[in-house]
């Protein structure tokens, strides 16, 4: 009987050694990610999540409605797409119970015509009962803040949930930097995968791209400005629209703004603390101090590893871009100012 039991024990060892599968299957259900708001980009992102096999879903949002709603139409295209899973949504704070992962969006998005600055008060006051959510029944997840005005709510969330700076991190940077890569594609007629670059900076109209750190397949933007594929105002054409590029989406929709970009973006942090990756990747981190700025949530490169987001690596930039990066992060500086009594 025991050499029976040990002869088991010896083939499934064996078997998942040499099985070809998809090790994010196995482990699909040890996974709970949270999703703290189920409007456009919170529904999005949780589809995304089921179809990269992450793990069980938990869409909450204040309008049970909306998040029961969306749960079961996401449940029912699971069938479909053969992935195995569950998704609940619920109104119930303790349902997020357990949660490895949290992707806040829960707020209002802008209209036409508003700047993200507008949605300060109102959206400040979301994120103080999020915080306390989080930080009352999950308060070891790495939590994701996409809420709108980005670096000022990322920096609210960390101060009332309590949670270490480096298991709070905001998106926007890859947002960001994936609208310069694609326009830069446009001008370039390339595949904008093959661009690589970053853009810093608060996720405001003062955010910086970076052609100075932009390669095409490995050759630096320079190269295809020297050999005339670009001009430096067509460029500087790119540069703005790229500042502008949640505005235009906005304006486009006429109600409510971009959500796939951003649920994309999201996931890809997530992906990079679940399985450790290690991806260096532009979001808004904490930073004691940074170009004279103190207390600040902004956009960085920063590691993403299983052990939260600790390694913040600041290229080497002209001072022309230093200077850009400092008001940049003036203008976010002055936006925790603005949230601080919401938060103390
Ligand atoms: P939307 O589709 O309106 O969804 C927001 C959801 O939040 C709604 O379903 C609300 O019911 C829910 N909600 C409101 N208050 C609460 C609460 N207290 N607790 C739980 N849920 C609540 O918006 P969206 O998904 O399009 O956008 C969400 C936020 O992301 C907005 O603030 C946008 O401005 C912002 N956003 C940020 C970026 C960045 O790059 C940083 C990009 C796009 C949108």
């Amino acid at each position: 009987m025991r050499l029976a039991f040990k002869q088991v024990a010896v083939f499934s060892t064996e078997f998942f050694r040499h099985v070809n599968t998809d090790w994010r299957h196995i482990i699909a259900h040890r996974h709970r990610i949270g999703f703290i708001g189920a409007g456009n980009i919170g529904g999005t992102a949780a589809l995304l999540a089921c179809v990269e096999k992450l793990g069980s879903i938990v869409l909450f949002d204040i309008n049970q409605g909306v998040a029961k709603g969306k749960a079961l139409d996401i449940a029912q295209s699971l069938p479909i797409q053969n992935i195995s899973s569950t998704v609940i949504g619920t109104a119930n704070p303790k349902d997020l119970a357990g949660c490895s992962v949290v992707i806040v969006t829960a707020g209002i998005p802008r209209k036409a015509g508003m700047s993200r600055d507008d949605l300060l008060d109102i959206n400040a006051k979301i994120m103080k009962s999020c915080a306390i959510m989080v930080r009352e029944n999950c308060p070891d997840a790495f939590c994701i803040i996409i809420t709108n005005p980005l670096d000022a709510m990322v920096w609210a969330f960390a101060k009332i949930s309590g949670l270490p700076a480096h298991m709070v991190i905001g998106m926007a940077g890859i947002l960001d930097t994936a609208r310069y890569r694609y326009f830069l594609s446009l001008a370039l007629k390339c595949d904008p995968c093959q661009i690589q670059t970053l853009v810093l900076g608060g996720h405001a109209d003062a955010m910086l791209p970076l052609p100075s750190h932009t390669t095409v397949a490995g050759i630096p933007l320079q190269h295809y400005i020297d050999t005339q594929m670009i001009t430096w105002p067509e460029h500087d054409k790119i540069v703005n629209r790229t500042r502008m590029g949640g505005g235009e989406i906005v304006g486009l929709l006429e109600n409510g703004s971009a959500y796939h970009a951003p649920a994309a973006a999201a996931l890809q942090m997530a992906r990079s603390y679940l399985f450790d990756e290690r991806k260096c990747l532009p979001c808004a981190v904490y930073q004691d101090e940074i170009l004279g700025v103190r207390d600040i949530y902004a956009g960085l490169s920063v590691v993403i590893s299983g052990n939260g987001a600790r390694d913040v690596i600041i290229p080497t930039l002209t001072a022309d871009e230093e200077e850009q990066l400092r008001t940049s992060l003036k203008g976010v500086e002055n936006l925790i100012q603005q949230i601080k009594p919401h938060v103390y």
